[in-house]
């Protein structure tokens, strides 16, 4: 056991939302535990989809996902998220306080280890500056966040939960670059050994991934690590070097 803990495997599985129009097209992928997986491509090819799924925020049509070697619609919801830690394209955060929103319902979580997760993201620094700290609320009614520093309140909450995967959805609305560059070493930080599958935007996160797969159309168009793409002289040559 121990060796496929964090395994992902992607079995011809199809996905159409409720208009019927096919958007994932027989994908077969096997994750390694411990990988760390870039998905890039234009926009509509089913990145954010493949996510979906994998979270179980839908299931696939046909075919299967398994986590650790087990068909995923075995396992309960919450057994999945909590082997799960997913950071969002938009993230969302509930009406509370900073500190409520990274212990995200770990009633066990302690004031210190709260502290040490937001420290190991670089979230640290801007709640700080609050006038009430981690105490400050947000959410409706609260301070206003931007998108970059919602996006590290969700790594801190991600590292809390210490996941056997962790998904990460990069945003693509502007992310000022201190932000940027605190979200790019947090990051760095949970994908340490863990199975990572990251929707990446910036050339920084994709060039350190062991393998890039260039989603198009539902389907994986190409595979490889940065090098090897780039001597393909494809997708992702042409996505990359304009
Ligand atoms: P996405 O999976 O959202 O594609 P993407 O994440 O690769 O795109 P981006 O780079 O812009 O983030 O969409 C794939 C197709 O599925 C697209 O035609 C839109 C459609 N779709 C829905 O119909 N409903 C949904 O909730 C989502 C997420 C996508
Ligand atoms: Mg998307």
């Amino acid at each position: 056991p121990g060796t496929i803990r964090g395994e992902i495997q992607f079995e011809h599985m199809y996905f159409w939302y409720e208009d019927e129009l096919p958007v994932i097209k027989d994908l077969n992928l096997t994750i390694q535990h411990g990988e760390t997986i870039a998905l890039v491509g234009s926009t509509g090819g089913g990145k954010t989809t493949i996510v979906n799924l994998l979270c179980r925020f839908y299931e696939p049509k046909r075919g299967r996902i398994l986590i650790g070697g087990h068909d995923y619609t075995d396992l309960s919801l919450q057994a999945i998220q909590s082997r799960i830690g997913v950071v969002l394209q938009t993230p969302h955060l509930f009406s509370g306080t900073i500190r409520e929103n990274i212990a995200y319902g770990r009633l066990k979580a302690s004031q210190q280890d709260i502290e040490a997760a937001a420290k190991l993201v670089g979230a640290d620094h801007f709640i700080q500056r609050f006038e009430h700290g981690y105490d400050e609320q947000v959410g409706e009614g609260g301070v206003l966040l931007s998108v970059g520093q919602k996006q590290l309140i969700s790594l801190a909450r991600a590292v809390l939960s210490n996941p056997e995967i962790f998904i990460m959805d990069e945003a693509t609305s502007s992310v000022d670059t201190l932000t940027e560059s605190m979200i790019q070493k947090g990051m760095e930080a949970i994908m340490q050994d863990r199975t990572s599958i990251i929707i990446a935007h910036r050339l920084s996160t994709i060039k350190t991934a062991h393998r890039i797969l260039v989603i198009e159309d539902g389907q994986i168009a190409e595979m490889g690590n940065h090098a090897e793409l780039l001597k393909l002289k494809g997708k992702y040559y042409n996505l990359y070097t304009r």
